[in-house]
């Protein structure tokens, strides 16, 4: 951690040890390991990879957010959103386009590497954190451990005890997952929202159940006591925490860190992976400077080869890769499998008397848990709208079981991956969303919103937050994520769930990157 703020005072790209002591350290061009992205799964690998001794770089496209900007936070909040909210955009685009209709929500911002990006895909667009802990640094918090029973459906050659009695407590512990106290829940302003979506699916017979975070809710508290900084209850999540929030920086990076084996180039977009004859990787990176302009393509080769660059990013390299023929044995199930994780989010309209509150905590601490209803499985995470207003709304991020995957293909003209997502295949999600809360909606004798999300539409049918899959274990790779094809290049993202885990998927993506490392350390790095 003191690496990663000494670093980030000196302006620094490079991260690590060694350059945080220096001002211009030289040049890492080859690497026994290198990581792409600094997500989830790539943070577990550099950690892991660091433990071990193996000098290891890390790549990633966004920045390192520790440095304050002129109103001395690293992050702005979702009420007054700046250039630093999104991924070179001149407007943000947030999940609500409008609220009573009214353009209200999106407001105009310079280009800047800013940390959420949103990728507009034909029919889907996908959220996703850019910078030096990935989608940690934007997403809720909400650190859920799926069912066994749907984990083994998901992954039937996985051995689930192993995973649920080594791999998934040794990812909450290293994530720091922890629950708000019920007592303070049950009483403060701050989740008035909370129990009024509980009270209303209790109507329609519902469960709620509580979920754990990695935002620090001793925190939390000493913020609603007033004597710490306001984050989670002051607007601040999809744009970033500036308190209280471990994300990566926080836990695995700031420890892979530490170790002195890893140094982390931001501001870096890894283009093109190919394999010498020698057997070792060649990468091709575009560094950027904050305006977006390349001003360095680099080359660099390692031994061993981690693709961390999340489901779009690890699929569009690996795609990228098949089609134009760089690394032409990969797998043809590479680019498949993907999925949305079901997510589809709506908003309800409360009586009058059934307030949501003013002041609303960023963090969900509750689901809607209806997973066991075989006709028609569906978690529903009950969502903040921290307007600082009484709304009335209560609003859901919907999880629900939908069987349709869809392909990456490679598109020359434009030297991307396209997703063949169709309209259809959201209509599912919906369907299943709707069944769940049209019951709420009529217990209730409420409706839907028709204000949020443009065209009068009831579901935001349109985005995830959850992109899983493109190169599914087991299929793109073996069983720990090697890719099939090619040896010394591994696989540790959320690309390799098959489209759907049924609850939050982090916690998932962090003990199967935990599963696949052990395995790779333990037989293919022994020299
Ligand atoms: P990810 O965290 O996306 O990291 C990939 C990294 O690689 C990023 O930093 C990229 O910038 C970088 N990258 C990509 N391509 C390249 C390249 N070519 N060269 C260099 N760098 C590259 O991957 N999940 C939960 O479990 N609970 C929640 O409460 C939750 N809320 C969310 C809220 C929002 C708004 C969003 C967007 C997501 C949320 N998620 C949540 C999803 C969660 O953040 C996501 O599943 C994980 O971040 C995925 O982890 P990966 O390691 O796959």
């Amino acid at each position: 951690m003191v690496a990663l703020q000494t670093a980030a005072a000196a302006g620094l790209t490079r991260v690590g040890l060694q350059s945080a002591h220096a001002a211009e350290p030289a040049a890492v061009d080859t690497a026994p390991a290198i990581v792409i992205g600094s997500g989830y799964g790539a943070a577990v690998a550099a950690l892991r990879l660091g433990q071990a001794g193996i000098r290891t770089l890390v790549i990633e496209m966004g920045k390192l957010w520790n440095t304050a900007g002129s109103d001395g936070k690293v992050f702005c909040s979702t009420a007054a959103p700046d250039e630093r909210s999104m991924w070179f955009r001149t407007r943000t685009e947030a999940p609500l386009a409008t609220f009573l209709w009214l353009d209200v929500v999106n407001k105009d911002i310079g280009l800047y590497p800013g940390v959420l990006d949103r990728v507009h895909y034909d029919n889907m667009s996908v959220y996703v954190g850019r910078g030096v802990g990935g989608g940690s640094l934007v997403n809720g918090g909400m650190a859920v451990t799926p069912l066994q029973s749907y984990f083994s459906e998901q992954f039937p050659t996985v051995d689930a005890t192993e995973m649920y009695n080594t791999y998934f407590p040794r990812a909450r512990t290293m994530l720091g997952v922890n629950t708000v106290d019920p007592t303070w829940f049950e009483s403060t302003e701050w989740y008035q929202f909370t129990r009024t979506s509980r009270k209303a699916a209790a109507n329609a017979g519902l469960k709620t159940t509580f979920v754990p975070n990695v935002y620090d809710f001793a925190y939390m508290q000493r913020e609603a006591a007033g004597t710490a900084t306001k984050s989670a209850l002051a607007a601040e999540v999809i744009y970033g925490n500036n308190y209280g929030k471990k994300s990566l920086d926080k836990t695995y990076l700031a420890a892979a860190l530490g170790t002195g084996n890893v140094t982390i180039h931001t501001l870096e977009r890894v283009r093109a992976i190919s394999r010498g004859t020698d057997g070792t990787y060649t990468l091709t990176a575009d560094r950027i400077d904050t305006t977006g302009a390349v001003v360095e393509t680099k080359q660099y080769s390692c031994t061993y080869l981690f693709l961390g660059g999340g489901s779009l990013g690890t699929t569009e390299l690996l795609v990228r890769a098949r089609e134009t023929g760089t690394l032409p044995a990969l797998d043809a199930s590479v680019g498949t499998g993907w999925g949305t994780n079901g997510n589809v989010m709506t908003g309800r309209a409360n009586h009058i008397w059934d307030t949501v509150g003013a002041n609303q905590s960023t963090m969900p601490v509750m689901g809607i848990d209806d997973w066991a209803n075989t006709a028609n499985p569906v978690f529903a995470e009950i969502a903040p709208i921290p307007t600082g207003l009484e709304t009335w709304i209560s609003l859901y991020l919907a999880i629900t079981k939908n069987p349709e995957r869809a392909s990456f293909t490679y598109d020359a003209a434009t030297d991307s991956a396209r997703l063949g997502w169709t309209a259809a295949q959201s209509a599912v999600s919906v369907s299943m969303a709707k069944k769940l809360f049209d019951r709420i909606n009529s217990a209730n004798a409420t409706i839907y919103r028709y204000d949020l999300f443009g065209n009068n539409k009831t579901f935001a049918d349109d985005f995830c937050y959850h992109p899983l899959g493109g190169c599914v274990l087991g299929k793109a790779t073996d069983n720990y994520g090697r890719v099939k094809g090619y040896p010394h290049l591994y696989i540790t993202d959320g690309s390799l769930v098959p489209g759907s885990i049924g609850v939050n998927p982090f916690v998932t993506i962090t003990a199967l990157a935990e599963r696949g490392m052990a395995r790779i350390l333990a037989e293919d790095t022994a020299p």
